[in-house]
């Protein structure tokens, strides 16, 4: 029976590593965030390359009638390498400030212009769009508990666009190109801020939140960078009470992108068991079984299936009750994995 075992457990690894020197593309993926030893992984099936998962197991029932088989991964190794080559800007410590909307601003108009200075041991880490990718370090802008915003040049103000009369939170941190959050003290902020007879137009439909692209992303240096809001106002939020801010995932993943999916959130006022502290992150995927996160660094979860699929990311109790701070500590996120198999096949393709 063991030896069984190992010769299943080799026979998965060997396929494995071949499976990783047989992708020449790993290389050259322009996106970040592409687990790339895992690529094209069925989600149910028998004898894969499931190397992790065979070692545990006896067989492969465990996931039978079951959508997909989520397991965590390590930080991509296409992450490692980008990191490698940044340098030290991966230990820097940015602090934002908040300069506009002040806290608790009035603002008479539907357009609320956000303006950030950074500080802080940078290290060389700089918001920035490279205009050969797209991609680059950014400042994620989050108005109430609606998913956040990609904010690139600091030197220009950022415009919230279409936001309703009422209340409002707007919370901001700065961001790695694959979208993870700094986690250093001031890091992030929030302010709190009313609209007054802004004349936002309500029946504009809600704004579908894009990814990583930002509708702007080609246009002159004069256009500043925005967004059209959803219709929603602030939670009522204690900003001394445990709060956690749901970052990640986000959008849309495709190709490799879509091999480990990030889940990354930002935590004020509460540390986790596991960081000496007395709270937890509960996190479920489609309302399956919940599961946890007990020290405050992002997570990777591979083995999704195509489709659409609900994230729920939560801060609890040690009993599992979910912290109450204006509904923000419970957010569920819709997302969309594209996975390369759903492509459809060229017409001449014989099969
Ligand atoms: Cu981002």
């Amino acid at each position: 029976m063991k030896f069984i075992k190992l010769s299943v457990m080799l026979i998965a690894l060997a396929a494995f590593s071949a499976c990783e020197r047989k992708n020449p593309n790993a290389d050259h993926q322009v996106n970040p965030g592409g687990y790339t030893g895992e690529r094209n992984l069925p989600a149910n099936a028998a004898g894969n390359h499931n190397g992790e998962r065979n070692l545990h197991e006896s067989d492969n029932n465990a996931d039978a009638g079951q959508q997909q088989g989520l397991k965590e991964v390590p930080r991509p190794q296409k992450l490692v390498e980008m990191m490698a080559q940044r340098g030290a800007q991966d230990e820097a410590r940015p602090t934002l400030r908040i300069v506009q909307p002040a806290a608790n601003a009035a603002v008479g108009s539907s357009i609320v212009k956000v303006k950030l200075e950074i500080s802080g041991d940078l290290k060389g880490y700089q918001p920035m769009k490279d205009p050969a990718t797209g991609m680059g370090n950014h400042i994620h802008v989050i108005l109430d508990n609606q998913p956040y915003e990609a904010y690139y040049n600091l030197n220009q103000e950022f415009e919230l666009r279409n936001v309703a009369d009422g209340e409002h939170t707007l919370r901001v941190f700065p961001s790695r190109p694959w979208h993870e959050s700094y986690k250093s003290e001031g890091a992030f902020q929030m302010v709190r801020f009313t609209v007054k007879n802004g004349g936002a137009d309500a029946t504009k439909p809600a704004t579908t939140a894009t990814g990583q692209t930002m509708a702007n992303a080609n246009t002159a240096a004069a256009a500043p960078e925005g967004k059209d809001m959803q219709k929603t106002t602030a939670g009522a939020i204690d900003p001394a009470k445990p709060l956690l801010t749901y970052s990640r995932p986000k959008g849309e993943y495709k190709g490799a992108d879509a091999d480990a999916i990030m889940i990354d959130f930002w935590l004020a006022n509460a540390k986790l068991i596991g960081d000496g502290g007395d709270y937890r992150v509960r996190y479920s995927v489609d309302n399956g079984e919940a599961r946890f996160i007990d020290k405050w660094t992002p997570i990777w979860l591979s083995g999704w299936t195509g489709g659409k699929h609900s994230v729920k990311v939560e801060l609890v109790d040690k009993n599992g009750n979910v912290v109450d701070n204006g509904g923000y500590n419970s957010t569920t996120r819709e997302i969309t994995v594209v996975r390369e198999a759903q492509a459809p096949a060229p017409a001449n393709a014989a099969h």
